[in-house]
C-alpha cells in the first residue's frame, strides 16, 4: 500500500480516537476517493482506532464520555461505508435465511452487533435488529413475530453474560429448535456451550460462516 493511502488510513484510526465525529465524514470519502476499500477502511482504520481507544479506556486514561465520541465517530464513518460493505460482499443469493439480532438486557452496546448485521446482509440474509438493552421477554415475542431461522445475542460486559445465558436458556424452552448464536468481547465457545447456544462466532465474518453452516445442517 502507498504511504498516502496508509496515511489516509492512520489518520481515520485517529479520528476515532479523539472522536472527531465530523471530520471522520470527510476523511472517509476522501479514503474511498483514494481507492480505499471499505474493507480496509473498516479494518486498518476504524476497527484499529477502536481496538485503542477500549486499551484507553481499560488503562483510565480516556473516560466515558471520550469513548462516546470515538463511538458517535464509528458511527459517522459506518453510515458512509456501510452501503459499500452490503455492495462489496453481496452474494447473488438474497433471502437465504432470516436472523434476529438484539443486545442483551443491561447493555447498550451496539457497534459490534451493527456490524454483525451488515455482514450478514451482505451475505444475502434478511436481518431484524431488535436493538440494545433487550430484555428475554422482548426477544421471546420478536421471534413469536419474526420467525427467524436464526436468533443471535450480542453481549460486550462480563455483568450482561448473565442476561444472555437467561435468555438463550428460556428461548430454548419457548422454542425448541430455533437456532441460537452469541457473540461480543466477553463471550467464548466454552460459554456458548455452557449456556447451550448452538454457535458461537468471535467476529462478523466469522457470524457469517457460522449462520451459513448452521442452516445447513438445519435444512
Ligand atoms: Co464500553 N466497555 N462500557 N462503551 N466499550 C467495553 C466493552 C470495555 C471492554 C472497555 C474496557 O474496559 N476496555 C468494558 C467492558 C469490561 C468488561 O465487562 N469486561 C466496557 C465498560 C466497562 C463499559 C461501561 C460499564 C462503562 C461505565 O459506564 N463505567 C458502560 C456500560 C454501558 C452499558 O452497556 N450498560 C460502557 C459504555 C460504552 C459506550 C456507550 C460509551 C460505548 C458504546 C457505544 C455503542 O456501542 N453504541 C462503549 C464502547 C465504544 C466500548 C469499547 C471501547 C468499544 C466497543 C466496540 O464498539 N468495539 C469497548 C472496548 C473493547 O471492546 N475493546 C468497551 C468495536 C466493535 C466492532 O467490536 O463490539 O467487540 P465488538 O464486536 C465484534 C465482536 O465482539 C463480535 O463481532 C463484532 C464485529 O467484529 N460480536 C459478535 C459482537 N456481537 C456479536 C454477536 C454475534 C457474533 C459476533 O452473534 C450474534
Amino acid at each position: 500500500m502507498d504511504k498516502s493511502k496508509s496515511e489516509i488510513l492512520d489518520q481515520i484510526s485517529e479520528l476515532i480516537i479523539t472522536g472527531n465525529y465530523k471530520l471522520i465524514v470527510e476523511i472517509t470519502q476522501k479514503a474511498l476517493d483514494n481507492d480505499l476499500s471499505s474493507d480496509e477502511i473498516l479494518n486498518s482504520g476504524l476497527l484499529k482506532g477502536m481496538e485503542i481507544v477500549g486499551i484507553k479506556f481499560r488503562d483510565g486514561l480516556i473516560f466515558l464520555p471520550e469513548v462516546l465520541m470515538s463511538a458517535r465517530a464509528f458511527k459517522a464513518a459506518m453510515n458512509i461505508i456501510e452501503p459499500l460493505l452490503i455492495k462489496d460482499t453481496k452474494s447473488n443469493k438474497s433471502g437465504i435465511g432470516k436472523v434476529l439480532l438484539g443486545t442483551v438486557k443491561g447493555d447498550i452496546h451496539d457497534i459490534g452487533k451493527n456490524l454483525v448485521g451488515i455482514m450478514l446482509k451482505g451475505n444475502g440474509f434478511n436481518v431484524v435488529d431488535i436493538g440494545v438493552d433487550t430484555s428475554t421477554e422482548k426477544f421471546i415475542d420478536a421471534v413469536d413475530k419474526e420467525c427467524p431461522d436464526i436468533v443471535g445475542l450480542s453481549a460486550m460486559l462480563t455483568t450482561t453474560m448473565i442476561s444472555m445465558q437467561k435468555t438463550v436458556q428460556a428461548l430454548k424452552e419457548k422454542f425448541q429448535n430455533k437456532i441460537i448464536i452469541v457473540g461480543g468481547a466477553p463471550v467464548s465457545q466454552s460459554f456458548a456451550d455452557e449456556i447451550g447456544a448452538n454457535g458461537y462466532a468471535k467476529n462478523a465474518i466469522e457470524a457469517v460462516e457460522l449462520c451459513k453452516k448452521l442452516l445447513a445442517i438445519k435444512n
